[in-house]
């Protein structure tokens, strides 16, 4: 049969439009079946000879296109990218289509067409802010212009596809996990079981609930919501030691974001809608379930700032003993990046809650890391919770340091630092250029011998050497620096207004080249998927060989990719980062890295009876897998491949910060300098 298509709301434009106009022999062909066919046929002798005529015909063309089976469908063509618009291409598509319109009437759509959230109303702004307010409207309309022109190109119906292609990865992962191993942290696809990883409180369906929200799958936006309603308080009344970054970017930001996309504050959003559905559609539960939960969280994660002789919280807290400890290894320390990366979500909770605890005690971090030394802005990776100061020299923006750089810009824009609300907070955008001129002259190299940058480590602090050791982790930079420079606007935007910069546009630069770097990461590799660490040659060393490239990659030689490194845990830093260049460029090279990525994804990762695993070793095609879905392979992951393939007004970043594991909250500010003073 003839391929079937993949209908999208375009498509159905497209043959509304096509079956309306019929030439004279399809008028004759679509008279004689509908005027009943036997009954005309046989009752003459010329019936009988039109009839044979008829079947002869009808027998060649079903012969004829027998074969379309073997070939790949439409859908199969647009997801390659393949311009369907284009008969040389796919002539015998077309062929098989016709073949197809001859007996069936064009079917309805079968997936459901999905609209933007309507965010326009989200953020109240302030009158002091006229020009980013013009500004702002003047980019959203001119997005929403250009959005709506490609609508009626066949790009734009390539990307609606990838778009959807990525839901349904999204509900293969998820009904793998409520298959196997609802209620538990994590999913273990290859052995069908679950984990808990993460202290027991459901992490993956919390951390996957915003990303359904914004894809509108409401199957897993009802399961999760009336699991959050029914189960999630006793869990935070049984269980024991959980890890307080962890809880707060996955469990207080997933459930802040879900309270925040499903309307929670009617007063504030003027009603969201995602899914193409309007929020009150589907309000299971009441949202304030939501917002109650977080606080209950929010109350006893507080345990970890009251407990602290210093500004530094301890690592860990005890939920049902409300009750927290230092970390059990690393001499008591807490990681830096772990201290400095919860200050969106818990002044977040303020906000919506009235209550200014939380927000003063994670701002609290902020103002303490303010006064430390640093060097260029750089800071070790450990923080001695009982003395307030950094321990160690190591200082990498990879694992333990990553999110502190951050969140120095995002907390910064959340509060009103882009508009002339944020003076409260300038203090910590002068930390993030502070880091940022750190980065550049203490931190980047250029591989040998074809030049690709990278951020290196300083494992022994300022007086040692730069190792060329750059974790995947490191990848988030490239979208930091493009939000940094922008604050979320469009570069065209941004420049026509004269907003960028000499800095700015160096730093856009910067993060243009190590979004590349970070793609090659992916590219060198047989799988076509990145490996936890790579190192990068240096021109001191020139030995010959590809350790662990593919032969033949452009960058074989560059990256050296160690035994004990090559596993993938599904990580989302690259796309994270190929999704706010696209925003910021709208180049469309971003889009295409990212559906090479998601392709790679498909064909390695994803386990058949559902879910997707971790990787063992990326640069062999076995690819033996590691038995594990990470939440954020859910909450982070899937959700910038959809939101990089999807129209660019949707969360748009000159109005929601994502949080670090990808939960979109909304930038506030007329509030922020209110909420922060009644906190003192
Ligand atoms: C996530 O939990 C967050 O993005 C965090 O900031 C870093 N590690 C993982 C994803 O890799």
């Amino acid at each position: 049969m003839a391929s079937v298509l993949p209908f999208t709301r375009d498509d159905v434009v497209y043959d509304n439009a096509k079956f309306k106009r019929r030439s004279p022999l399809q008028a004759v062909k679509r008279t004689l079946l509908t005027r009943g066919l036997s009954r005309l046929c046989g009752s003459s002798g010329l019936g009988k000879l039109l009839a044979l005529f008829l079947l002869a015909g009808l027998g060649y063309l079903a012969i004829a296109n027998s074969g379309a089976a073997a070939r790949p469908s439409l859908k199969r063509l647009r997801l390659q990218g393949l311009d369907i618009s284009n008969s040389s291409q796919i002539g015998w598509v077309r062929e098989g289509r016709l073949l197809g319109t001859f007996w069936r009437k064009p079917k309805p759509p079968s997936v459901q067409a999905r609209r933007a959230p309507n965010l326009s109303n989200v953020v109240k702004q302030g009158s002091e802010n006229e020009t980013f307010q013009e500004i702002f409207a003047d980019h959203s309309a001119q997005a929403q212009r250009s959005a709506g022109q490609s609508r009626t190109n066949s790009e734009s119906i390539l990307w609606e596809t990838r778009q959807n292609a990525v839901v349904e990865a999204f509900k293969h992962a998820w009904g793998g996990y409520k298959s196997y191993a609802m209620g538990f942290d994590e999913l273990l696809p290859v052995s069908r079981r679950g984990t808990d990883s993460l202290g027991g409180l459901g992490a993956t369906i919390i951390d996957a609930l915003d990303t359904a929200m914004i894809m509108g799958v409401e199957e897993v936006v009802k399961d999760a919501g009336s699991w959050i309603e029914k189960e999630l308080l006793d869990r935070f009344n049984e269980k024991g030691q959980v890890n307080v970054f962890e809880t707060t970017i996955r469990v207080l930001g997933g459930l802040l974001s879900a309270y925040h996309l499903s309307g929670g504050e009617s007063n504030f959003t003027g009603g969201v809608e995602w899914g193409g559905k309007a929020s009150s559609h589907l309000k299971v539960p009441d949202p304030r379930i939501y917002l109650e939960r977080a606080r209950d969280l929010g109350d006893r994660l507080m345990s970890a700032f009251t407990s602290s002789p210093s500004p530094v919280p301890f690592s860990d807290v005890i939920l049902k003993d409300r009750v927290a400890h230092p970390a059990k290894f690393d001499g008591g320390a807490s990681s830096t990046s772990e201290a400095a990366t919860l200050q969106l979500e818990l002044w977040y909770l303020s906000k919506v809650t009235g209550d200014p605890k939380y927000g003063k005690a994670a701002m609290d971090v902020l103002e303490h890391l303010k006064t430390l030394p640093k060097v260029e802005g750089l800071v070790p990776i450990f923080l001695n919770p009982h003395t307030g100061q950094f321990q160690g020299s190591n200082i990498r923006l990879g694992s333990r340091g990553d999110s502190y750089y951050e969140y120095l810009l995002k907390v910064w824009l959340q509060q009103g630092g882009a508009g002339s609300d944020g003076l409260h907070v300038r203090y910590l955008r002068t930390m993030y250029d502070e880091a940022v001129a750190g980065i550049k002259n203490r931190l980047i190299g250029k591989s040998y011998p074809n030049e690709l940058v990278y951020v290196g480590e300083l494992p022994n602090g300022a007086s040692g050497g730069l190792s060329p050791k750059m974790d995947h982790l490191v990848c988030f930079l490239a979208g930091s620096l493009a939000l940094g420079a922008s604050r979320g606007l469009t570069k065209e935007v941004a420049l026509k207004q004269g907003l960028l910069t000499e800095k700015d546009l160096q730093d856009l630069n910067l993060a243009e080249e190590l979004a590349r770097t970070c793609f090659e990461i992916y590219n060198v590799t047989a799988t076509g998927l990145a490996p936890e660490i790579v190192y990068f040659r240096t021109p001191e060393d020139k030995s010959e060989g590809n350790d662990g490239g593919k032969a033949g990659a452009a960058y074989a030689r560059d990256i050296v990719i160690k035994p004990a490194d090559r596993h993938n845990l599904l990580r989302p830093e690259t796309v994270e980062s190929l999704f706010v260049l696209y925003r910021v460029t709208q180049d469309p090279k971003y889009r295409e890295w990212g559906w090479k990525i998601f392709e790679a994804f498909e064909s390695f990762t994803k386990v058949r009876t559902g879910g997707y695993s971790s990787l063992n070793d990326v640069t062999v095609l076995s690819a033996p897998k590691r038995d594990k879905m990470e939440t954020f392979f859910l909450g982070e992951t899937l959700k910038y491949l959809y939101l990089l393939f999807g129209d660019i007004t949707v969360l748009p970043l000159t109005k929601y910060v994502f949080n670090t594991e990808a939960h979109p909250l909304p930038i506030v500010w007329q509030d922020a300098e209110r909420t922060l003073k009644s906190s003192r």
